[in-house]
């Protein structure tokens, strides 16, 4: 406790002394979420994230998320320095979606528009057309098949299925998958529907199609967390990332939340509801970016610019 009270005291007058504000992810340390919000930075999930870096006035970003979040926020905001506790924090649907690939992957089918999941590198959505995050990927395809546009959609295979059902919109799919929210098994949710009849169950849609069929609420980070506070259930099962339990338990002090099971654990489970990358942000990273200027993220101008398109219409769909 007192080592953790001394990092937070520390980073608090490396923020001042850096003019610096921390935005968090939902998934990363419970501490570092709650050192956020202490310090007037934000805690939220990826749109969120970006909106608020490129509108806050600190010159110094601390991003403490995955690179994805690092280099977007860059993108957006290429006068400011955007540090990250550190620069080894990827993520399972970038890495499965190299750039090399996916362009050619496009180049095949030329007719189609191309929708991208913000959990990809700079160079993917300097291909694109759109990012979208999972809080508005319905309404922006959804905008598109009603202009009767053709979509790619990459990475994640089963966010777009779960698009693809529920728009009917004419969606080729890009094989990728986060490992985290793939692990959930429906099989395990029913048994803990089982013992608690009357907890409501909240699905991220990056989870497999058989796991979203059982969920009340299917929903980005954002729309669970207020799904959470809306519904009069007091109980719930949630197929996300256990970071988000923070957010949850501090806004429905009153409620329950438990984790929807995953393949058990050890070998057979290579993340259990934790992403392995986020957990690599700790108060000690976070502080010694900070001090040394180390993790310094950087995109390439031109490249950077050209995300930028697509960054800048996904911001001012949700305006
Ligand atoms: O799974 C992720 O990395 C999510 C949910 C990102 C986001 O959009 O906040
Ligand atoms: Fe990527 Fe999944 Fe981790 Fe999110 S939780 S950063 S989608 S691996």
């Amino acid at each position: 406790v007192e080592q953790v009270e001394a990092a937070k005291a520390r980073i608090k007058q490396l923020l001042i002394r850096e003019n610096a504000v921390i935005v968090a992810h939902y998934y990363t340390d419970p501490l570092i979420q709650a050192l956020a919000e202490e310090t007037g930075g934000c805690v939220a999930d990826s749109l969120e994230m970006a909106r608020f870096g490129s509108q806050h006035s600190a010159t110094t970003l601390v991003v403490a998320g995955v690179k994805f979040m690092g280099e977007t926020a860059k993108i957006l905001t290429p006068e400011k320095r955007v540090l990250m506790p550190t620069l080894e924090a990827t993520c399972s649907l970038d890495i499965g979606c190299p750039v090399d690939e996916f362009s050619a992957f496009c180049d095949a089918h030329p007719d189609r528009t191309v929708v991208v999941y913000a959990n990809t590198s700079a160079a993917v959505k300097a291909r694109a057309d759109w990012v979208v995050t999972s809080s508005i990927a319905l309404d922006v395809v959804e905008h598109l098949d009603a202009q009767g546009q053709k979509i790619i959609w990459a990475p994640d295979k089963h966010l777009g299925g779960y698009v693809q059902k529920q728009t009917g919109a004419d969606v080729l799919l890009w094989d990728g998958a986060c490992i985290v929210h793939e692990e959930f098994k429906a099989q395990g949710v029913q048994d803990l529907v089982a013992r608690h009849p009357n907890a409501a169950v909240l699905v991220h849609p990056e989870s497999p199609a058989a796991v979203v069929e059982l969920a009340d609420v299917v929903g980005s980070t954002s729309q669970l967390i207020k799904a959470a506070q809306t519904l009069p259930n007091t109980e719930f099962i949630v197929a996300t990332d256990q970071g988000i339990f923070y957010k949850m338990q501090q806004l429905c002090p009153e409620k329950t939340f438990h984790i929807a099971p995953t393949a058990g654990s050890g070998a057979t489970c290579r993340s259990c509801a934790n992403c392995p990358w986020m957990a690599m942000n700790s108060l000690e990273n976070l502080a010694h970016s900070l001090d040394t200027g180390s993790n310094e993220m950087f995109v390439e101008r031109a490249l950077g610019e050209r995300a930028m398109l697509p960054l800048n219409r996904m911001l001012a769909f949700t305006k």
